[in-house]
């Protein structure tokens, strides 16, 4: 059985090596990316046994994802290999002074999209202790969405806890309305849910934290954690409401793959038992980490650095 099980596309990233616009760049780093795989990869890293549920081309591309997501350790056992489809990619510019980069997709009628609720075995991820979506999968195509709304609905019933980032994509939606209820309805079924400040206003028309928390708290959230960026988090439940200060970090290269940290190290805190604060803290410090490297998922620690990482920032608080 797995501590964690999520699902959605992975895609080969090519991120500029110089700065410039994405037509005008000759040399491109890969990497691998997507949003739920790089929760599986950051929550692997910290020790805990992950299952991903995907579909990659047979192709180099697809390939090269299994062999990142192999070496990392994330369980494969889920990832079906779609003959007429490619695997998806993605061009990435190299970013300047810290904001989000360009990003250009190819992954339209990618094999990922053709994922269906029907091509896996539920007891792959009813067995978990833990289930995380994000909205991006669905958002590929129809199939995606209702696989998502089943998972949760199977987990719902059998008691397993789902967490569920909004991961905005705009060009993934047919329109903004769409897209609002479309999020919207998924949000509700699950019992946390970790949008971003600017995603949450979007999402909820409100501005202030805590009323973001109180719109999905009145549809059945548990709990929602709002993520503040350089300032850290604010989280609240029934019981409870803290604002979680962030680190701070010298040097910003991308922020790209900070919310999926923040959610591999929260999801860890949860799994650990940890208290709410101590929990929202772990994955301020995982969004720290994340952003001082260029790669998505390259600067995610293990348990014992991403340990003493807070630690030293404790003491440097005192
Ligand atoms: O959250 C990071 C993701 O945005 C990135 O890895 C790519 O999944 C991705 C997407 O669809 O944008």
């Amino acid at each position: 059985h797995f501590d964690v099980v999520t699902f959605g596309e992975a895609m080969v990233m090519f991120v500029a090596d110089e700065p410039g616009e994405l037509h005008q760049i000759e040399h491109f780093s890969r990497k691998m990316a997507g949003a739920e795989a790089n929760v599986a990869v950051g929550l692997s890293r910290l020790g805990f046994k992950v299952g991903w549920m995907s579909k990659l081309g047979r192709d180099p591309l697809g390939k090269y994802i299994s062999s990142v997501l192999n070496s990392e350790q994330v369980n494969m056992q889920a990832v079906l290999i779609q003959d007429d489809r490619s695997t998806g990619f993605q061009l990435k510019a190299k970013a300047v002074s810290g904001g989000d980069p360009q990003v250009q997709y190819f992954r339209r009628f990618s094999a990922a999209s053709t994922m269906s609720i029907d091509d896996f075995d539920a007891s792959y991820y009813l067995g978990a202790r833990h289930i995380h979506l994000t909205g991006i999968a669905p958002a590929l195509s129809d199939s995606c969405y209702h696989m998502a709304e089943s998972i949760m609905k199977q987990a719902g019933a059998a008691g397993i806890p789902i967490t569920f980032d909004p991961n905005l994509r705009p060009t993934l939606w047919p329109g903004e309305e769409a897209m609002k209820k479309g999020i919207n309805r998924l949000a509700a079924q699950a019992d946390w849910v970790l949008p971003g400040l600017s995603e949450g206003t979007f999402l909820t028309g409100f501005t202030a934290p805590s009323d973001i928390a109180a719109f999905y708290l009145d549809q059945g959230a548990k709990g929602v954690c709002i993520k503040l960026g350089p300032e850290g988090a604010y989280c609240r439940t029934r019981e409870e409401a803290c604002t979680v200060p962030g680190f701070k970090i010298a040097q910003v290269l991308d922020t790209v793959g900070a919310g999926d940290a923040f959610a591999a190290g929260f999801i860890s805190g949860l799994l650990s038992g940890l208290s709410l604060m101590e929990a929202v803290r772990r994955g301020n410090a995982m969004g720290a980490l994340a952003v001082t490297s260029t790669g998505d998922s390259d600067g995610l620690p293990a348990m014992q650095q991403l340990l003493e990482f807070m630690n030293s920032e404790r003491s440097a608080q005192q």
